[in-house]
């Protein structure tokens, strides 16, 4: 490491909270899949932000549109209308085929506002008694870091030492349909989701999964809130990843690639009954629906949509995928993925991921370890089969070493 690198490392651990182990680069630009370091090295970005930068860095249209708006209107509060917001919900609704929008900033605020939407929808439109709302949940779920949230994680590392937290939760096994419909009584008034879980390692749940918890949904008439902060907006190669599992949420959450990793936007998607039962003055947001947000948001869909990302993404993904199989390395447990939301999980044997990361960078390429033995790969959904076939040249030579 330099001493510029030394300096930034040393000068955020001594003010920071230290809630974060970031792998020692300090990145200074980025543009489409590339980043680029203090010093001037260049890496594939595989981590996206955690797919927020699904457009690329600096997306030059996302951006133009964000300076325009800059310097034209930057808030006013909803006390007042703006000329952008409008034309978001028509342009999101559209997209999604949802009736109404409620904007917010972060996943975790569009995670919360669901379920303050749904607790109100089941005590005012299912007739649930008051305070009796339950919401079902899944082991090994990430929906954010909220306090409300991290109370019904199952990850001791998340929840240890913040409590007292909400009650009204019921946590099931993920993938197990069977286990919701037992869990699901008079009270239960939606089933929030993952539809792939990102944190937890890439986890595609079972085929038809999906199908049988809609039709038990529907049945019950329980709300199927689903998360697609992560997985949405082409991640998976395609719109929603609902669309692979062929239903449709009464609920679904956006984030991150909403704004294109320009600025916090998030939205609440649903029917006109869950929404539709705030009133003024019920819930709200200083910053939700701002007018540069608005317009950051809808130059961050349209550009997913007419430059092919969601189409690019099935495509690469497939690549990547097939190609990640075709790597012979005994560090290699499992290799995952739908689209461009890709994970390699070693054997433990082979050492910590966290290794293999660091193997990585100092080949070019930036990603992200999570739960001690997996990779996670997610690049930017503007990446190229040279891009691809670069990256897998690279992941190949560092699974095949050991680093354990
Ligand atoms: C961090 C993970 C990814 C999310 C889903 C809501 C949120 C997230 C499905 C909250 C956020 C993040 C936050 C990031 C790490 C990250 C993550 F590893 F934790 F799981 F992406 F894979 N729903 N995910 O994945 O959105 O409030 O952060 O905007 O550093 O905590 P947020």
């Amino acid at each position: 490491m330099s001493a510029s690198v030394i300096d930034f490392v040393a000068t955020e651990a001594r003010f920071g909270a230290h809630n974060y182990e970031p792998i020692e680069v300090v990145l200074a630009r980025g543009e489409g899949v590339w980043v680029w370091d203090t010093e001037g090295n260049r890496y594939l970005d595989c981590l996206s932000a955690y797919s927020a930068v699904s457009q690329g860095h600096c997306h030059p249209k996302i951006l133009a549109a964000m300076v325009e708006q800059a310097h034209r209107l930057t808030l006013t509060s909803r006390a007042f209308h703006n000329d952008q917001l409008a034309p978001f919900y028509e342009e999101i609704a559209a997209l999604t085929g949802s009736h109404k929008v409620l904007p917010m900033n972060s996943g975790a605020e569009a995670v919360e506002s669901a379920i303050k939407s749904v607790r109100k929808w089941g005590y005012e439109v299912k007739g649930v008694p008051d305070g009796q709302a339950e919401i079902i949940v899944c082991a090994n779920n990430f929906h954010g870091r909220t306090l409300g949230i991290v109370g019904f994680s199952t990850d001791p590392e998340t929840r240890a030492h913040f409590g007292p937290f909400a009650p009204g939760f019921k946590i099931i096994p993920f993938g197990d349909a069977a286990a919701l419909e037992e869990a699901i009584t008079p009270n239960t008034v939606a089933f929030l989701v993952e539809p792939i879980q990102g944190e937890a390692g890439v986890v595609i749940p079972p085929a038809g999964y999906f199908k049988t918890v809609r039709e038990l949904c529907t049945a019950n008439n329980v709300m199927l809130v689903l998360d697609e902060i992560q997985t949405g907006l082409g991640r998976t190669g395609k719109l929603l990843a609902e669309q692979h599992e062929g239903i449709e949420a009464d609920v679904t959450l956006l984030g991150k690639a909403l704004s294109g990793g320009f600025y916090p936007v998030s939205a609440v998607l649903s029917n006109n009954e869950v929404l539709g039962t705030l009133r003024p003055g019920q819930h709200g947001s200083t910053f939700g629906g701002n007018p540069l947000a608005c317009a950051v948001a809808r130059a961050a869909m349209r550009v997913l949509v007419e430059e092919g990302m969601i189409e690019n993404a099935a495509r690469q993904g497939a690549r990547f995928l097939n190609g990640l199989k075709d790597i012979r390395a005994n560090t290699i447990r499992e290799v995952r993925g739908r689209g461009l939301m890709l994970a390699v999980e070693l054997h433990p044997e082979a050492g910590r991921a966290r290794r293999y990361c660091e193997a990585l960078q100092a080949k070019g390429i930036l990603a992200k370890d999570t739960h001690e033995h997996t990779i996670r790969i997610a690049p930017p959904l503007v990446i190229t089969s040279d891009q691809v076939d670069w990256a897998l040249e690279r992941l190949a030579t560092t699974l095949t070493q050991d680093l354990s």
